[in-house]
């Protein structure tokens, strides 16, 4: 065995050192970026990358593989069998430990502390020494390079303890199709890992390693990762406005509509709608056309100001809705006379709609581009139109926002219910939707 520490400007040089020297089978151990020491008292030392990387020779092929030129002696064939056999199941005992934290150069690259040293000529010359002769200064050594590079690799591996992303390797086998189902669902592949890692970390050692119970891990994991909000009114005397806003065309007057008709008609709570979309004159219309068939007051307000007066002039309302026009995230105009809009002195709730059908980086753009205006919640359309849940998930994770709820069809006003964690984690191992249990079911579609 032989460790060794390699400075280089760049890891593709220190790998390129540490291929010449030790030969293409030495392991990473530890890398770490260090300021080399400057020519006037250390002062400008430039920034190098410090690699310690080991190799297991075998004595026998040495001298033709040249991997410790000029360090060993010569003529090394002397090393005892039980020597190597001990040696050999020392770094199956370490490579073992390395297997199951996923070491590799690549996961070495992040701050770590190692504590290699250059060892020193790591094999003695041939002795004839007793292999189990423990006074043997060969077998001294040795015995003390294995136990310090076993101390070594379980120093080097602390970090790897506490890692952002968790190795696979360190689920059951089992759980790795899961993984797969996950990342087709539309899991990006990290956060795939991390659920999975946290759904390994519910496992208790002795349980139940079957699929089901695995499963169950995994919707658990999912179902706890995201944040809901529950109903927009929960208590009796609990009174809200709530403002809709979104991308255009992904359902917000029509999730209004189902909002309306289920705390009129169901809930038997009062309701005014208000609309500040007065971009097209058939957006008016179709507020105005569902408000009069749920049998709730509409107002149109032109600015900030007539919306004030009408939530006023609405305060005996427990829910008052206000719909916007729909802005795209990337129309900064746009954006900005919607932010100013919605900037009443007033508490509102503000809901940011997205549709499920829209790809994954499109929805963080959307929340980026609604950055300016304090979004409180999210509410996902169109969950009917795709089977990719990955997207809508991995939002709601980044995001941290309480998801609201879950619009699956255009039916007014049965396709609606309220979001729940283990419905968002059904839908992404694969439930079909048709299972969806409508908050709105049983309230009469009157349109
Ligand atoms: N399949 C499906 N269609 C929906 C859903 N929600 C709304 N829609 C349909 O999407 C279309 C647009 O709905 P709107 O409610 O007008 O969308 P909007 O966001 O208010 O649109 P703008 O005001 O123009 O920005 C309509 O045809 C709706 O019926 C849903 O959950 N699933
Ligand atoms: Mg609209």
């Amino acid at each position: 065995m032989k460790i060794k520490t390699f400075q280089a400007l760049t890891m593709t040089e220190a790998l390129r050192t540490i291929k010449e020297e030790l030969g293409a089978d030495a392991v990473i151990l530890s890398t770490k970026s260090v300021k080399q020491q400057g020519k006037m008292f250390g002062l400008f030392g430039r920034a190098v990358v410090e690699v310690t990387a080991a190799i297991d020779f075998d004595p026998r092929q040495s001298d033709q593989q040249g991997h410790t030129k000029g360090e060993r002696p010569s003529g090394g064939s002397s090393r005892q069998p039980q020597f190597q056999e001990s040696f050999r199941s020392s770094m199956q005992q370490a490579s073992a430990r390395t297997d199951r934290v996923s070491v590799s150069q690549e996961t070495l690259s992040g701050p770590r502390t190692p504590t290699a040293t250059m060892s020193p000529d790591p094999l003695p010359a041939e002795t004839g020494g007793r292999p189990h002769d423990h006074a043997a200064p060969e077998w001294t050594q040795l015995a003390q390079e294995v136990r310090g590079l076993r101390d070594l690799i379980e120093t080097t591996m602390q970090p790897r303890r506490a890692p952002r992303r968790v190795s696979l390797k360190r689920l059951p086998p089992a759980a790795t199709h899961f993984y797969h189902d996950l990342v087709r669902a539309g899991l990006e592949g990290g956060t795939a890992e991390e659920v999975l890692a946290e759904a390994a970390s519910m496992l208790q050692v002795g349980d139940d390693e079957s699929d089901v119970a695995l499963r169950r891990a995994v919707h658990r994991a999912l179902a706890r990762s995201i944040k809901v909000s529950g109903p927009l009114l929960s208590g009796n005397d609990q009174k809200k406005t709530v403002i809709v806003v979104g991308p255009t065309g992904v359902g917000k007057t029509t999730t209004i509509a189902k909002l309306a008709a289920h705390y009129t008609l169901k809930e038997q709570r009062s309701v005014s709608l208000i609309t500040l979309d007065t971009y097209r004159v058939a957006a008016v219309e179709q507020l105005r056309m569902y408000a009069k068939v749920i049998g709730v007051t509409m107002d149109v307000a032109l600015t900030k100001r007539e919306a004030l007066d009408f939530i006023r002039r609405r305060s005996k309302s427990e829910l008052i809705l206000i719909d916007t026009a729909g802005r795209s995230p990337m129309d900064e105009a746009g954006l900005r006379d919607l932010r100013d809009l919605v900037s009443l002195d007033h508490p509102l709730e503000t809901h940011l709609v997205l549709s499920a059908t829209t790809r994954e980086s499109d929805l963080v753009g959307g929340v980026k581009g609604y950055a300016g205006i304090p979004i409180n919640r999210l509410l996902f359309t169109k969950l009917d139109e795709t089977r990719g849940y990955g997207g809508l998930f991995g939002l709601l994770r980044t995001s941290g926002l309480p998801l609201s709820y879950l619009s699956t069809g255009q039916n007014v006003p049965e396709d609606l219910e309220v979001a729940g964690g283990e419905r968002v984690a059904d839908l992404v191992l694969g439930s079909p939707l048709k299972h969806v249990r409508r908050e709105t079911e049983g309230v009469k579609r009157e349109a």
